[in-house]
């Protein structure tokens, strides 16, 4: 976990810490290895070449991944959001110590960061809230890739999954500050999509957008422990409510409202038998699948887009003039429309030179 944690971008192999550490690739055949052994640390560094931007890195990469790829898929994939301090990381420690205490599951924590892209850190990054499960050999944790535009940051994310699925990872819950578009990148890429939320002062809920509540297949109003009690189950109440009156899901699943306490532990068992209970209703009436297929089909499509935004940007004539037309732009002298298209232009090699 550690190591997991302290792994950068690049490829380096793991050694004592007195010994010098100098960079030296696997095979391509060891990393497959090592992921079907179960081996966190090799499936940490397989992620890492996943992340690195040395182009020979992304080609085995993508190759671990397609060996990977049948071997996949047979986890259960939770999202878990909420705004900041809601207490994600406490939740997913608390649903992970079940998982791995109670049910002897594995179980993968991943996480898409938007803001880790600025900081350079990462909402994994207070791994004090996941003690126990930084501790446990049942666990993996890996935070969000900080290098990158947002869609691959996400696409990374998804092959991360795959990766740690074929590593016999039961359960992955992925992790995201609910800042926008990471919320719906999140729940295209789950099975099952939680939301915390926090009761306020006077009862209500706190924090909540509609727009993310309708992705919701459950409303946790968490830190429901204390003298909180009340002022939780009455937003829980308010949730629930608020719950009815969005159009019926296409997974036939009608969203709930629970509370729960990722201090005390109340209500996380109970929690984790509604994300089963939802796995066995979507399984029986096939939208499980559909959904699966569909994410795979627009991964695809993603995918296209960046590798083509990826090709664009280090296009040799596109990336001179780049910096230029920027300036043109900001300085009025043209147009963003025409600046975009000159340089489009270039990239398919019809266009002005120069
Ligand atoms: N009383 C109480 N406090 C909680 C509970 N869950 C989390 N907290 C506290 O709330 C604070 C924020 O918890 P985190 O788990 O870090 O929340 P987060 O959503 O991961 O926060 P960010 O990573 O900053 O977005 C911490 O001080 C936790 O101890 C709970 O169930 N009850
Ligand atoms: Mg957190």
């Amino acid at each position: 976990m550690e190591n997991a944690l302290r792994e950068k971008p690049g490829c380096e192999i793991p050694e004592a810490p007195s010994a010098r550490r100098k960079p030296v690739s696997l095979a391509r055949e060891q990393y497959i290895d090592g992921i079907l052994r179960g081996d966190r640390l090799i499936l940490a560094r397989a992620i890492t070449l996943m992340e690195s931007a040395r182009e020979a890195d992304r080609e085995i990469a993508e190759r671990i991944v397609e060996d990977c790829l049948p071997l996949s898929g047979a986890s259960i994939r939770v999202g878990i959001t909420g705004v900041p301090g809601a207490g994600k990381s406490s939740l997913i420690e608390a649903l992970g110590q079940h998982l791995i205490l109670t049910r002897r599951e594995k179980v993968a924590v991943l996480a898409v960061d938007p803001s880790s892209r600025l900081s350079g850190g990462s909402i994994l990054g207070d791994k004090t809230r996941m003690n126990g499960l930084a501790a446990s050999e049942l666990a993996f944790i890996r935070p969000s890739p900080s290098r990158g535009s947002f869609g691959g940051v996400a696409q990374r994310t998804r092959e991360a999954m795959l990766l740690c699925e074929a590593a016999g990872y039961r359960n992955i819950l992925v992790e995201t500050v609910g800042v926008g578009q990471s919320e719906t990148a999140v729940r295209d890429m789950v099975d099952f999509f939680l939301l915390i939320a926090l009761a306020g002062a006077g009862d209500e809920l706190q924090g909540i957008k509609r727009g993310v509540m309708e992705l919701a297949d459950v409303v946790v109003i968490n830190k429901a422990d204390g003298a909180n009690a009340p002022a939780a189950e009455s937003a829980r109440g308010e949730a629930e409510n608020a719950l009815h009156f969005f159009p019926a899901s296409a997974s036939g699943w009608k969203p709930r409202a629970l509370a729960c306490s990722a201090l005390s532990g109340k209500g996380i068992r109970e929690l984790w038998e509604c994300v089963l209970e939802h796995r066995a209703a979507t399984r029986a009436n096939g939208w499980l699948v559909r959904s699966r297929r569909e994410q795979t089909r627009q991964w695809m499509h993603e995918t296209i887009e960046q590798g083509l935004r990826q090709r664009f940007e280090s296009h040799p004539g596109v990336r001179s003039r780049m910096t230029a037309l920027e300036q043109e732009v900001v300085e009025g002298r043209i147009t963003s429309f025409a600046a975009a298209r000159a340089l489009l232009d270039l990239y398919s090699g019809s266009g002005p030179k120069g």
